[in-house]
């Protein structure tokens, strides 16, 4: 049976199970927001589903939930920050305003977040700047899942890349991708849902093609999304992230002395651009003429529209859950 649970509601117990689980308050916070905005959004992998996992990370000592991050100005357009080993997510909210205004001085910034976890979705990070009429593009490395084209052992993160530009009117233009041809929560859904993946995507523990989301879980990996192209991309977050900020490559992210850890430890680099500084001073309505020309060309469906059509829905009748997840989280929130 599926229950709807108002927005708030949810944000309000994932923040009192963030807090049971370590978090310091204002951090409990703003994991619970981005965790119910994700399920809210239909980002299943990345909503509620990540639950065990944040508190796994927290209870094993893996993560800090109360650290406070360290942001240092280091030049004109660029922002470093040591996430001393705790969450991504308050180590970016402490240089946010910082970043917005480098990058309306200059036309440009770049934040480099090191020593931190990043375990959610790419594009709560990247929306809101192109609400704030900037362009953002972020990237990130995670733990060693994927198998480099051509190659026979796992050493890229799932590595996703965010992207966000603000539009004339209406919700900004997103879209949000890993770099393998599917995100690790979904194979694990997968496999809790008992479904097959699609051919192309995995291999099992001896590097034979299988659709088994359980091979790929257990001793298998994931493959590039395509090909030696999507295995580029996932090269060039390891080194815009990890080799960038200073922080940890996706395979030296070693969680063996941590039983039940599941975020990686690593590193983030969000580059946010004002559009306005561009050549005609347009941005905007330029990207309208390319949307309605996509659309001309039969391209109905945006990057983002299955979100933003599920914030919606999701806003006007409470957020879908199953009755099982709700009670899990209750348990975990404990008494109101
Ligand atoms: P998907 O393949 O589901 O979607 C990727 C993007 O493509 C989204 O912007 C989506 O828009 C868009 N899209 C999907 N289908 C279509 C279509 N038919 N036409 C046009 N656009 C489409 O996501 P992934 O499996 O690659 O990633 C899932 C999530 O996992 C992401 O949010 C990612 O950030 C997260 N992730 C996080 C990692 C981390 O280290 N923190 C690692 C890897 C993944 P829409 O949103 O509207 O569906
Ligand atoms: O779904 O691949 C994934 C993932 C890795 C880290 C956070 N999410």
């Amino acid at each position: 049976m599926t229950v709807r649970l108002p927005f708030d509601d949810l944000v309000a117990l994932l923040a009192a199970i963030f807090r049971n689980g370590g978090c310091r308050a204002a951090v409990a916070d703003i994991l619970a927001q981005n965790m119910a905005a994700a399920e809210r959004d239909g980002a299943r992998s990345h909503g509620v589903f990540r639950v065990a996992g944040y508190l796994g990370s927290l209870a094993s000592g893996w993560v800090d939930g109360k650290v406070e991050p360290i942001v240092e100005d280091v030049a004109p357009g660029f922002i470093r920050v040591d996430g001393r080993n705790g969450f991504a997510l308050p180590a970016l909210a402490a240089a946010r305003n910082q970043l917005i205004a480098k990058a309306r001085t200059n036309g440009i910034a770049l934040l480099a977040i090191r020593n931190s976890h990043h375990f959610s979705a790419l594009w709560p990070d990247v929306e809101p700047f192109a609400r704030d009429g900037l362009v953002a593009i972020e990237m990130v490395n995670s733990m060693a899942s994927v198998v480099p084209h051509g190659g026979n052992r796992k050493l890229y993160g799932t590595n996703p890349l965010g992207f966000a530009a603000p539009r004339l009117a209406g919700d900004p233009l997103v879209f949000d991708q890993a770099s393998s041809a599917i995100a690790n929560g979904d194979v694990q859904i997968a496999a809790r849902e008992g479904h097959d993946l699609p051919p192309g995507y995995g291999v099992d523990r001896d590097g034979a093609p299988t659709t088994d989301p359980k091979a790929v879980l257990n001793g298998g990996a994931l493959l590039p999304f395509g090909g030696y192209k999507g295995s580029s991309i996932a090269m060039m977050m390891e080194i815009m992230a990890a080799a960038l900020a200073g922080g940890n490559f996706s395979f030296e992210v070693d969680f063996s002395q941590h039983p039940g850890a599941a975020t990686p430890h690593s590193a983030q680099t969000i580059i946010v651009i004002d559009p306005n500084m561009g050549a005609k001073g347009d941005f905007a309505a330029r990207i309208e003429v390319l949307v309605s020309e996509l659309h001309a060309a039969g391209q109905d469906r945006l990057p983002g529209d299955r979100r933003y059509a599920n914030r919606r829905e999701a806003m006007a009748l409470g957020v879908p859950l199953s009755e099982d997840e709700l009670a899990y989280l209750k348990k975990l929130a404990g008494p109101s």
